[in-house]
């Protein structure tokens, strides 16, 4: 064990954590959910779903392993295709990586939209303002006007311009049920999920087995590649796109054990 191994838990800004320790990026996530959990935005079962995740992002180095990369670029391909393309924002995303999905939002002309699974009208509030101090210009998912149907209430309001309308959606750390009926109302679903046996990257179109402090900044990477793109060659990035392919290859590399 080195001291690194006993970076404490009572830093209290993320530049105490040292950026050589072999795991800076759990470090950091950790400590951006906990922060999260302080200033309302995170909720506290947030923390185990992080906990998960973190176990499963072991297993894969630590790193975007190839099938990953193409999930992302196919994901951006998507995106930039969609007429309608929405970014769903829970309070584990709000958390990790706020200027980021701002900043995915701008180059593909997507819409945030707060969609939360414990869901509380100050939660809501508390991320619509964090992701504006981060730069997102028009945050939706307060007017919850409109129901993903077969599901329970609270978990199934959406804007009714927002999610409810768009043709698709990218949903990070997603619970299964609302991934399924987000699946059968039709939309192009991309899901970034650590685990590649969960339900949600499992009903996907594109899924990505990713952290999704990798997978946000890398998406809008490519997205930004891919700006001047004619309409052919992001359908075939897209057509060339294979699921199946994406979660055998990460799941894989995770029982392998192969670091
Ligand atoms: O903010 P809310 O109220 O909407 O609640 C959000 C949580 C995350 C608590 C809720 O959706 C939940 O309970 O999710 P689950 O069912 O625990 O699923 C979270 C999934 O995300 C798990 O499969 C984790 O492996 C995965 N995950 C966790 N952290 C990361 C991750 N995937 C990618 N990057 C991560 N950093």
């Amino acid at each position: 064990m080195t001291d690194y191994d006993t970076v404490s838990a009572d830093v209290e800004s993320e530049e105490e954590i040292p950026e050589d320790h072999p795991r800076y990026q759990d470090l950091l996530t950790r400590h951006r959910i906990e922060e999260g959990v302080e200033k309302g935005i995170t909720h506290l079962q947030g923390m185990h779903a992080e906990g998960r995740g973190s176990a499963f992002d072991y297993l894969l180095g630590e790193e975007t392993i190839p099938s990953a990369d193409a999930a992302e670029r196919a994901a951006a391909a998507h995106l930039l295709l969609a007429d309608h393309p929405v970014l769903s924002i829970n309070g584990n995303v709000a958390a990790l990586v706020p200027g980021e999905m701002a900043a995915l939002a701008d180059v593909t002309g997507a819409d945030l939209e707060v969609n939360l699974f414990n869901r509380t009208p100050e939660r809501i509030e508390a991320i619509a303002d964090h992701l504006r101090e981060h730069d997102a210009t028009d945050v939706k998912g307060l007017e919850a006007d409109a129901r993903i149907p077969n599901l329970d209430h609270q978990r199934a309001k959406v804007d009714a311009d927002g999610i409810y309308d768009a043709d698709v959606v990218l949903v990070p750390l997603e619970d299964g049920d609302r991934a399924e009926a987000l699946d059968e109302m039709g939309k192009t679903e991309i899901v970034i999920d650590l685990n590649p046996l969960s339900r949600s990257p499992q009903v996907a179109d594109v899924p990505i087995v990713d952290n999704i402090i990798r997978a946000v900044p890398n998406i809008t990477a490519h997205a930004r590649d891919l700006a001047d793109a004619d309409e052919d060659t992001l359908r075939e990035i897209v057509a060339d796109f294979d699921r199946q392919a994406a979660l055998e290859e990460a799941e894989e590399r995770i029982r392998s054990g192969d670091l």
